[in-house]
C-alpha cells in the first residue's frame, strides 16, 4: 500500500539529513552554472566536502540557452580536455569545437553529483559570514522567500572557502563590497564587465579567477565582471577552465593548511 504520510516522512527526513550534513563544509559555492559545477566536481574528486547553492530550480545557469537560444556551445582547443573529462561529445576543426548545451549541462551536473557534491536548488545566497580570517560561510534563504518579498530571517552555513560563481551579477562579491569593502581589485570595488571581445575575455577569465577577499574566490563570468574584463558570448571554454582553476587554487590552500 502506498501511504502518503510515509512519503512525507521520507522526503522531510532525507532532505533535513542532507541539509544538516552540509552546514559545516570545506567549500561552499554560490551558483550552479558551468564554472560552479566544474569547480565543485574537481574539488569533490579530491575528497573535499563541497556544497553548491543554486537560486533557480534548474542547474546550469546560462549554459542551457547556448547562443541566442540555439542550443549549442563553442569550446576552444585549450578546454576540450574538460569536455572529455565530463564525457561531453563535440565536433569541430581548427581548434574550435561545438557541443550540445543540453548535453553539457546534464553531464556537468551528473559528474558533479557522482563526485559527491551536494546541490541545493531553490536556495539563494543572500549574505556572507565574516570573521577575522575573512569570509567564513554563506547566509542562505529559500529563493521563494526572496521572490515573494517575505520578511523571513535566513540561516547560515560555515565553510573554509567560498566561491562566487553567480555569473554576470557577481552577487556574493557585491555583498562583500557593500558590507565590508576592500575587494582585491584595482579600485577595491567591482570594476564591472566590458563589451564583447571573446579572444581577450577567454584568457582573462582564467587570469581573473582568484581570491577576491580572504577565503572568497571568484570564478566564471563573475571573475571578469569583478575585475573589469570583457564578456565573451557563447564560447564556454573559459568558464570550464575557470572552474578548474578555482578548484586548483583551493586545493593548493587546503593542502597547505
Ligand atoms: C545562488 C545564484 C545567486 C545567488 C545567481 O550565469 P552562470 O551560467 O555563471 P558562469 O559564470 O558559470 O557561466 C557564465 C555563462 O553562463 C555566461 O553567462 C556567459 C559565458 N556569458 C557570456 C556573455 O557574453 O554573456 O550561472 C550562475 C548561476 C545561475 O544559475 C544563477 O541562478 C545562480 O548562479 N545564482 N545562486 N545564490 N545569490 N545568484
Amino acid at each position: 500500500m502506498i501511504d502518503e504520510i510515509e512519503i512525507t516522512r521520507l522526503i522531510v527526513k532525507n532532505a533535513l539529513d542532507d541539509f544538516l550534513d552540509n552546514v559545516d563544509v570545506d567549500v561552499a559555492i554560490a551558483g550552479g552554472g558551468p564554472s560552479g559545477l566544474v569547480a565543485a566536481r574537481y574539488l569533490a574528486d579530491e575528497g573535499v566536502r563541497v556544497v553548491l547553492f543554486e537560486r533557480k530550480l534548474s542547474i546550469g545557469g546560462g549554459m542551457w540557452g547556448g547562443g541566442m537560444m540555439f542550443p549549442k556551445i563553442v569550446v576552444q582547443e585549450d578546454a576540450v580536455h574538460i569536455l572529455d573529462d565530463f564525457g561531453i561529445k563535440y565536433s569541430g576543426k581548427n581548434g574550435m569545437f561545438v557541443a550540445s548545451s543540453i548535453e553539457s549541462v546534464a553531464k556537468l551536473t551528473a559528474k558533479a553529483i557522482d563526485a559527491g557534491v551536494t546541490i541545493f536548488n531553490g536556495i539563494s545566497v543572500e549574505d556572507v559570514l565574516i570573521r577575522d580570517s575573512g569570509v567564513s560561510g554563506f547566509v542562505i534563504n529559500w529563493s521563494s522567500v526572496e521572490v515573494a518579498g517575505l520578511h523571513v530571517d535566513p540561516l547560515a552555513i560555515r565553510s573554509r572557502f567560498c566561491v562566487d560563481a553567480t555569473g554576470h551579477p557577481t552577487e556574493v562579491c557585491k555583498i562583500v563590497q557593500m558590507k565590508v569593502g576592500g575587494l582585491n581589485t584595482a579600485s577595491g570595488n567591482i570594476e564591472g564587465e566590458g563589451s564583447m571581445w571573446a579572444d581577450k575575455s577567454e584568457s582573462l577569465v582564467v587570469e581573473n579567477t582568484k581570491e577576491v577577499y580572504p577565503n572568497l574566490y571568484v570564478a566564471g563570468m563573475a571573475a571578469n565582471a569583478v575585475f573589469g574584463a570583457p564578456r565573451m558570448g557563447p564560447i564556454f571554454g573559459g568558464m570550464l577552465l575557470s572552474g578548474k582553476r578555482v578548484s586548483d587554487l583551493i586545493l593548493g590552500k587546503l593542502k597547505k593548511k
